[in-house]
């Protein structure tokens, strides 16, 4: 077990070391997948827990506004998200989608009728102006959500990519054209004027640890840090601050992490990774598979854990997730 620096727990918060509280305040940065997978394992050690989460790839659908990441997150903590897909909901069926396409619209973004209640109620809620951070509480309160699920931001982001024959809106890039582009550039349209959601510098600044889950650092961790004052406040606080590397034995889990490291000039490894979030951290965790890259990493002023980050099941998250807590204390 490495040595962790000064902001390790037990110096920092000596009501949990000494055992007055049960467990560490936890802030989780968010996308979809392996995220929601983290905070999943994390919501079962941890009673105070807060994911913030990347609302660049929420887009507009029939009128409707769909927030991927933050819905992912939502139904996985609910125990409600497709298992296969890692989103949507589980057994949901297509009734509505199908009768979409006989009136002649496209559906390439594939949203479920169960889903689809979601987006509905959301959008409602948004035109009677009622901000995004508030929707979400009421639906994470409706599914039985314990965790805080916090949106980056109540205001408009729209994460774009440049690929070569122009620009494309997020999911255009990710689900209508499965991510096959190469990434020139990728753009956070609105992100000047965007200002942290209530309690998301709280949530940095007040907790004993922050974890980066391993999301794709340009764009679902990307985004969150970009907000003015998110980066700030985590390379100020006193939280313990840990990342899980997306990359594990030169390639991603899932999606199009490992090609954008390449195509925007990092290195395709946990190294590159780290250098991504240098200064920002304390721990990087890394896969068994690159444990020889571990002094590259302690290299740019960060312990590493290596463990198996692979996540399976339920169980297998919670390991995790105790495996950060221990990093931490
Ligand atoms: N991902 C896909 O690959 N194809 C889809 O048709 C799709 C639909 C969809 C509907 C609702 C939702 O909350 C998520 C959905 N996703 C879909 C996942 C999502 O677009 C991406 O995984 C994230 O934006 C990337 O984090």
């Amino acid at each position: 077990m490495p040595a962790v620096r000064s902001r390790a727990l037990a110096h920092r918060r000596a009501p949990y070391a000494a055992g007055v509280r049960t467990s560490p305040t936890v802030t989780l940065l968010s996308g979809g997948g392996g995220g929601a997978k983290l905070a999943q394992g994390l919501a079962r050690v941890v009673d105070d827990l807060t994911v913030v989460v990347n609302t660049g790839d929420d887009a507009v659908l029939y009128g409707l506004s769909v927030s991927p990441d933050l819905d992912t997150v939502m139904y996985t903590l609910a125990g409600l998200v497709d298992p296969r897909a890692g989103w949507g909901i589980d057994g949901d069926t297509h009734a509505t989608l199908e009768a979409m396409a006989r009136l002649g619209e496209d559906t390439w973004f594939s949203l479920g009728d169960r889903d689809l209640a979601t987006h509905i109620l959301r959008t409602a809620r948004l035109h009677a102006g009622a901000p995004l951070s508030e929707v979400t509480a009421q639906l994470c309160a409706a599914l039985g959500v314990r965790a805080r699920l916090l949106p980056m931001t109540d205001d408009r982001v729209a994460t774009q990519v440049d690929v070569a024959d122009g620009r494309l809106g997020f999911q255009e890039y990710f689900v209508g054209r499965r991510h096959r582009d190469e990434v020139l550039g990728v753009v956070l349209d609105g992100i000047e004027l965007a200002r942290p959601a209530p309690g998301v510098l709280a949530a940095l600044t007040e907790a004993d640890m922050v974890v980066i889950g391993p999301s794709n650092p340009f764009v679902s961790i990307g985004p969150i840090l970009a907000v003015p004052g998110v980066r700030e406040a985590l390379a100020g606080t006193q939280a313990h601050r840990a990342a899980v590397s997306p990359i594990v034995g030169g390639q991603a889990l899932k999606g199009p992490a490992a090609a954008m490291l390449a195509a925007l000039g990092h290195e395709v490894s946990a190294v590159g990774v780290a250098r991504l979030y240098a200064g920002l951290l304390d721990v990087l965790v890394i896969d068994e598979q690159d444990r020889l890259l571990a002094p590259a990493v302690e290299a740019l002023g960060m312990s590493v854990v290596v463990t198996q980050t692979v996540l399976g099941g339920p169980e297998d998250r919670e390991r995790l997730a105790r495996e950060l807590l221990d990093a931490a204390s």
